[in-house]
């Protein structure tokens, strides 16, 4: 490619506090939402809500337990990243570990020690954290007591997290982001907002009031960031790609606008700063009482983000046709069709490069903010030969080709500040719980059961994606 990135261009990657860390009651730490989340189909099950399938803490494997024991081997992968030339990582941090119950009167000084140690082992390795505020993460205290965010209780207490935070890290972390792709509230509820439902419960009514109360708890994050560290940057984050119409039928059409205003409202309030008129008629249509209180409109109206967070894996595709939605792909949350002219991974994910310049211009078109990236990347069961390699072409084939369609973005115009790969080093699957579906640089030794040295190996794509760095993306 002829082209340059900004020379400041934040290239990195990212993970997840319980995808990664392990260590989950160690050092005062409570327990999260995804601490109860066995491996398969119970997984899926309990990811939506269904309140019968959750046992909690039975003899199941939960992979978030141990995870890649991040929590211990931090230095040597921080190590692992400078080597690779990152100059951002984006982490999460476990509300629980700050507040072990969500509503404790003291913040548990041990977790925030080790969010210090974090930050500093990358700062000295010339590496920008990029912090998320809420990657499916909520204490299970507040699920038991409050029925998690259907309750207004916890907009004051993330409230009141966020802002322990921000003190703590303001002159170490200068950007920020509030809730991990806030859309997965609708689409898998438990694992991205903790609700949990009951028989009778009028879900759409629960699930937009909770969306409401994280709204508010967001743009409350937003003005809390700003007051306390000025010269940071706090953003939202989308589960973005967007849909197309199966065919140009107007009916395809508008019911492709549709669903990407399913997603669009979180960051319609979250960056223009007032419900669009279409939830409002949404909300009329189907008959549902969102309770707001007085004084909400303005806060949502004078605390939007400064950018627009978003993960990329795919485009999707929808249709009206009742024969064409038989063909529906797996692995897809958001309910997507075969598109008959894109290849699938071998989880199912639609491959689909140019959707990512398509997707991208669209968010700026509409939102006319920085963009930053901070997912996308390739899930894959890789193999390590006899030899000890990873030979994972295949990623480097899906990497390349995203990298090059988010350079073809930036020269239609559209300001994207950075770009941090999923999973850099290969750590526990949200969707299934498992590890062999690996998206890392680094290979690590354990397998779908948690057995495994956790030792880590250089993948082939490993020097591929140091050379785009070193590169500025002129070399993929
Ligand atoms: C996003 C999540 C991540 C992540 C990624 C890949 O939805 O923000 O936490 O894991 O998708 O998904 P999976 O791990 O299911 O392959």
């Amino acid at each position: 490619m002829n082209f340059k990135f900004p020379t400041d261009f934040l290239w990195g990657g990212a993970i997840a506090a319980n995808q990664a860390e392990g260590a989950y009651l160690e050092d005062g730490k409570g327990l999260s939402i995804v601490d109860l989340l066995p491996t398969g189909e119970k997984r899926r099950s309990i990811m939506k809500g269904n309140v019968p399938a959750f046992t909690p803490l039975a003899t199941e494997f939960y992979p978030s337990h141990e995870a890649i024991d991040f929590y211990h081997r931090y230095p040597e992968d921080i190590a692992l990243f400078a080597e690779m030339g990152f100059k951002a990582l984006r982490v999460s941090i476990a509300w629980a570990r700050i507040f072990p119950t969500g509503e404790d009167a003291q913040p548990n000084e041990a977790g925030l020690q080790f969010y210090d140690n974090l930050f500093d082992e990358l700062l000295k390795n010339g590496i920008e954290p990029v912090v998320t505020l809420a990657h499916f993460d909520v204490p299970v205290h507040l699920i038991e007591k409050y029925g998690s965010w259907r309750s207004r209780e916890l907009v004051t207490l993330f409230e009141t997290y966020a802002t322990t935070v921000f003190t703590r890290y303001k002159d170490k972390v200068k950007y920020w982001m509030t809730f991990n792709e806030i859309n997965m509230l609708l689409h898998l509820p438990f694992l991205g907002a903790g609700l949990a439902f009951n028989e009778g419960d009028n879900i759409k009514e629960i699930q937009y009031q909770a969306a409401h109360h994280q709204l508010v708890a967001s743009a409350l994050a937003v003005k809390a960031c700003h007051e306390i560290i000025p010269d940071a940057m706090i953003g939202c984050m989308l589960a973005a790609g967007s849909f197309y119409p199966y065919t140009c039928n107007p009916e395809d059409v508008f019911q492709g606008m549709e669903k990407d205003r399913e997603s669009y409202f979180f960051i319609d309030v979250q960056s223009r700063g007032e419900y669009p008129g279409y939830a409002k008629r949404f909300f009329k249509d189907h008959e549902l009482n969102i309770v707001m209180q007085p004084g909400d409109a303005e806060i949502l109206k004078n605390h939007t983000v400064d950018y627009i967070g978003f993960s990329y894996y795919s485009s999707r595709t929808t249709s009206t046709d009742p024969e064409v939605i038989k063909n529906m792909t797996s692995g897809n949350v958001f309910g997507s069709v075969a598109n008959p002219y894109l290849a699938k991974s071998e989880w199912g994910w639609t491959i689909d490069p140019k959707g990512f310049r398509i997707t991208a211009n669209q968010l700026h078109d509409r939102y006319q903010k920085p963009l930053f990236v901070v997912e996308n990347g390739f899930g894959a069961n890789d193999e390590v030969t006899p030899e000890g390699e990873v030979h994972d072409a295949y990623r480097i084939d899906y990497l390349k080709r995203h990298v090059a369609e988010m350079g073809e973005a930036i020269q239609d115009g559209v300001n994207i500040i950075g770009y941090t790969s999923w999973g850099p080093i290969d750590i526990v699957s949200a969707s299934s719980g498992e590890m062999r579906k690996r998206y890392g640089y680094i290979y690590v030794d354990r397998n779908n059961e948690g057995h495994g040295e956790l030792t880590r190996l250089k993948k082939k794509s490993f020097e591929w994606y140091k050379n785009v760095i070193e590169s500025n993306g002129t070399n993929l």
